[in-house]
């Protein structure tokens, strides 16, 4: 963590967003992260997204695990609720948290190792419940904070820096979410602003479990010839089946394309998913055709990107649970304890 904060000037030229705030009110400390680190490049497009959105720092949470990628909500929405929680238990505290206050906007920010090595089964249960957050994996195939050791999204054959061979299988996380049943899947790559940004305000738009798998190379540790997590790498690589323009709501459609070219898909609160096909014949609506386009590619070697899977109906935990509509934390111990009567005529619709 760092104590650096940012000073608050602002450039008279930068422009407010619909709340009257600029870019700098959702900047957070000074990153103390290494130069280069994939995952600032993360955290700036999480600025981008959240001023375009208009959204109210106030109703944000920011929840990680540890590592250095959950070190990074610290270096933004610096006027967010925030919670550095344990290795690999972000997921669960997360879960916690919106079982509570369903109001707030929740973010999990995690490392592959955070969520795929030590927090593998915490993952797995917010995908399967619909938490409604949006999860981010700064994907980097090591553990950075620890000095660089092989994470469970290596490939296996990638080279280490020092030269040793990944031997075991790697896991991945979307195909893993696909099959958990998560309702927004992407892969991204932080050096891809164009592409990261709509895809996560998509996400932080969309009800339910949003996975986003972010390639974000360790420049200390993973980013040499060997390594299939390095920018050459992943440049040389990315194939992207769809490119993603957000619109808020259905009426500010603007430009025209031709029939086919463009998928548009609305979710929930009326906001627009257009999504522009990139790959001829890939379906961001079928679940199984999108687990077998992503494991097809991937033995090539290929990075799918884009928005892989979205189902914009889907219900989230609290929809799954059929809990009311006002927050918990908002009832009254009346309401959340109504007396033996009610509980009589509860007992006797069961038996
Ligand atoms: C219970 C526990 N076990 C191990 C550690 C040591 N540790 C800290 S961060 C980390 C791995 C972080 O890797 P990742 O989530 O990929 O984050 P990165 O640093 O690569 O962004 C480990 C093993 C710990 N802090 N707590
Ligand atoms: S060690 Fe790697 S992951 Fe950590 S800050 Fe440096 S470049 Fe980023
Ligand atoms: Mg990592």
């Amino acid at each position: 963590m760092t104590y650096l904060a940012k000073p608050r000037l602002h450039h008279p030229t930068l422009p407010p967003n619909a709340l009257g705030l600029t870019r700098r009110d959702y900047e957070g400390k000074v990153s103390t992260l290494c130069a280069g680190c994939g995952h600032d490049s993360i955290s700036a497009a999480l600025v981008q997204a959240c001023w375009e959105l208009d959204l109210e720092p106030h109703r944000m949470a920011k929840l990680s695990g540890i590592g250095c990628s959950s070190k990074t909500p610290d270096y933004f929405l610096g006027h967010s609720h925030g919670f550095n929680t344990v290795h690999g238990r972000m997921p669960s505290v997360l879960t916690g948290a919106n079982l509570a206050n369903r109001d707030l906007i929740y973010l999990g920010v995690s490392g592959d190792g955070d969520s795929a090595s030590i927090g593998l089964g915490q993952f797995a249960h917010a995908m399967r419940r619909g938490v409604n957050m949006t999860y981010i994996v700064e994907n980097n195939g090591v553990y950075g904070l620890t000095k660089g050791q092989f994470s469970a999204t290596a490939d296996a054959g990638s080279k280490s820096k020092r030269g040793a061979v990944n031997r075991d299988a790697a896991i991945d996380l979307v195909g893993l979410a696909l099959q958990l049943g998560a309702t927004y899947v992407a892969r991204s790559f932080s050096g891809d602003k164009e592409q990261l940004v709509p895809l996560i305000k998509g996400a932080l738009r969309h009800r339910g479990a949003a996975l986003l798998d972010v390639i974000s190379p360790c420049v200390a540790f993973n980013n040499h010839p060997g390594s299939t997590k390095s920018y050459d790498h992943v440049r040389a690589h990315n194939e992207a089946v769809n490119r993603l323009d957000f619109m808020p709501r259905r009426d500010a459609l603007t430009a025209s394309y031709s029939p086919g070219e463009v998928i548009e898909v609305t979710q929930h609160d009326g906001s627009l998913l257009r999504l522009r096909k990139l790959s001829a014949g890939y379906d961001a609506g079928d679940r199984l055709a999108a687990i077998h386009h992503i494991a097809t590619h991937g033995a090539r070697g290929e990075v799918l990107t884009g928005l892989l899977y979205v189902d914009p109906a889907a219900d989230d935990m609290h929809g799954h649970l059929r809990t009311v509509d006002q927050p918990l934390n908002q009832l009254s111990e009346r309401e959340l304890c109504p007396g033996s009567a009610a509980l009589a005529t509860i007992n006797a619709e069961l038996g």
